[in-house]
């Protein structure tokens, strides 16, 4: 490809509402352009990238025995009562309606249709199991578009279901697509870790977890253990108590006067005490009530466990009105002593304290030596904390480390939750129904490209993973007036495309200065620099995007030189 003729507009300027570095690159790169609010245009050599990704991915699925198919994107809302979930996902499902005034959704996922399909033709045991998949753009109104590719409203998803006999059957299919997801993002040169995850709103019989790219502009915080193999999403990560029960003497009850301290921070050094010793207390609603959550004063809720406790739709901090209602006070100072009205949810490591702090439920006032068992009782003592670094892993008791992620994929074990809704039923060995037992995994195309774009970069652009650049090589010749050179330039780029090279030649009547910024913004792995010297000496000069490292190569071994370092790399890449 000649660049004379690429559509690659690059930019100098940022986009004004770009928040992070892969949408910035990305647009100033000429790899996207936005059509709408969280809708992108992907230009050729953004989805170049993107039918790299595609590629890796769907030789990994065949290879597990995936059969790749297309279901419609246009999805009949019939099915979407029949699973429950036409009212469960309101504003973010976009619905459309056909001139006869009937209901559809476009396409968030494919649960529903897929288990619609596979209940009309599959009758027996023997056709199981069945992995199907398929490469497809996603809809989502999302409330707040955000981060350009990283959270569309419109995106490319690789979404494979797989339906099996029995749950044990579903672990082989499961672990199959554990695998074939590390491989895929190994393949495409990312680092990246599969963490446990919470499986969240779509609820299921077991086991998720979540592939993160790691980047430290990743939303999703994880932990993971020095020791061993131990890795979670922080809304996960489980918490290990270590403290044996305190054997402090109980000291008597007592409410001391506390005017204006209505912070952890405050009251730990009003009280001359550490953190450890106050019990926070945090108000809470649901939709059908109103619960305390106690956790220790240097630790936070994990709102996500505490929802999962709860089991219900809806969780958000109770407003001033609800809590003063509850407690007598203003907010600031809610403790569980003598509070009624509120279910109590402790923490476990909130019954070992001894004669700790609490809100007094007074307005300006808190209670000293307060004994949980003695003074008040929990509804519920559970783990609902979050994890920090440097806590006990929960696996082996080695060291936890916090690091951020990227979500590119997840894995689920769905169970019967779809097949149940559905009806989809198999005849097993003995003549009896069975539900089909199902998982569901997915894959963010759109948004690993993005993701490889945070890992790698630097103030001069992207830098490409060899195995997923749109080009592996860009020739540049400096001088494109000087027809000498133009020739030796034009010659090594027919014999890298005849070498099987993916290669551009930047023929442009520009500056070579011009030419070697745009080079590094797209980020090309490799640039060759056709001079003077290819004249003079018979010499080119390659050099590395990622390290800067400069070789000065006879033209007549370039191409081989060239067509080793792409090979090597790619096979590096390749498990
Ligand atoms: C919806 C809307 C948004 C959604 C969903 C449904 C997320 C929804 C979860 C999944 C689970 C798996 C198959 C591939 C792997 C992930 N956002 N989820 O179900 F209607 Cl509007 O999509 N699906």
């Amino acid at each position: 490809m000649r660049v004379s003729e690429l559509l690659a507009p690059t930019l100098r300027e940022v986009p004004a509402e770009a928040e992070v570095i892969s949408h910035v690159l990305m647009f100033r790169a000429g790899l996207i352009r936005k059509a709408a609010s969280g809708v992108y245009i992907y230009l050729p050599l953004g989805y170049r990238v993107m039918k790299k990704v595609m590629q890796i991915v769907r030789e990994e699925m065949d290879k597990k025995g995936g059969q790749e198919l297309m279901l419609p994107i246009i999805q009949p809302a019939e099915l979407w009562m029949e699973s429950g979930r036409w009212d469960v996902y309101g504003d973010e499902l976009f619905r459309l309606k056909d001139r006869h005034g009937r209901e559809f959704a476009l396409g968030p996922t494919h649960e529903e249709i897929i288990t619609d399909l596979v209940r009309g033709e599959v009758r027996s045991y023997k056709q199981l199991p069945l992995l199907l998949y398929q490469i497809q753009n996603k809809y989502r109104d999302e409330r707040r578009p955000r981060f350009g590719l990283m959270r569309g409203r419109e995106f490319i998803m690789k979404d494979l279901y797989s339906f099996d006999k029995d749950d044990a059957s579903l672990d082989v299919s499961y672990r199959k697509m554990y695998e074939a997801y590390s491989r895929i993002f190994t393949r495409c040169g990312l680092k990246y870790r599969p963490v446990e995850a919470d499986p969240g709103a779509i609820g299921g019989s077991g086991g998720t977890h979540e592939f993160m790219v790691m980047a430290d502009s990743g939303e999703a915080a994880i932990v993971y253990c020095h020791n061993c193999n131990y890795a979670a999403n922080v809304e996960k990560a489980e918490a290990v108590v270590t403290d044996a029960p305190s054997g402090e003497d109980m000291l008597a009850l007592q409410e001391v006067s506390t005017p204006g301290v209505r912070t952890i921070a405050n009251l730990a050094e009003f009280l001359n005490t550490g953190a450890d010793r106050l019990i926070k207390a945090l108000v809470y609603q649901t939709e059908v009530e109103t619960v305390v959550a106690l956790v220790r004063g240097d630790r936070e809720l994990n709102e996500i466990k505490l929802q999962n406790v709860l089991g219900t739709q809806q969780l958000f901090m109770a407003d001033e009105r609800t809590v003063t209602d509850l407690t007598g006070a203003a907010t600031g100072y809610a403790g569980p002593v003598n509070l009624k009205g509120a279910r109590i949810i402790a923490d476990k490591e909130v019954t070992l304290m001894r004669n700790a702090v609490t809100g007094a439920n007074k307005t300006d006032a808190h209670l000293i030596n307060v004994n949980p068992g003695r003074d008040f009782t929990p509804d519920e003592v559970v783990d609902i904390r979050l994890v920090r670094a440097g806590e006990p892993c929960p696996r082996c008791l080695g060291e936890l480390v916090e690091a951020r992620g990227i979500e590119v994929g997840q894995v689920f074990k769905l169970g019967t939750k779809y097949s149940k809704a559905l009806g989809a039923k198999f005849l097993d060995e003995n003549g009896r129904e069975q539900l089909m037992v199902m998982g569901c995994y997915g894959i963010g195309v759109s948004r690993t490209v993005a993701a490889a774009i945070e890992q790698n970069h630097d103030n001069d652009g992207i830098i490409w993973p060899m195995p997923i650049a749109p080009y592996h090589v860009i020739v540049v010749p400096v001088s494109t007036k000087d027809e000498e050179q133009m020739k030796l330039a034009l010659n090594l780029y027919d014999s890298l495309r005849e070498a099987g090279i993916e290669v551009v030649i930047d023929d442009r009547n520009e500056r070579p200065g011009v030419k070697f910024k745009d080079a590094d913004l797209i980020g090309y792995p490799l640039r060759v620099v056709v001079g003077s010297k290819a004249l003079e000496e018979g010499t080119v000069e390659i050099k590395y995007r990622r390290n800067g490292n400069v070789h000065t190569v006879k033209l007549e071994g370039a191409v081989q030189f060239i067509k080793k370092i792409v090979e090597d790399e790619i096979a590096e890449h390749t498990p």
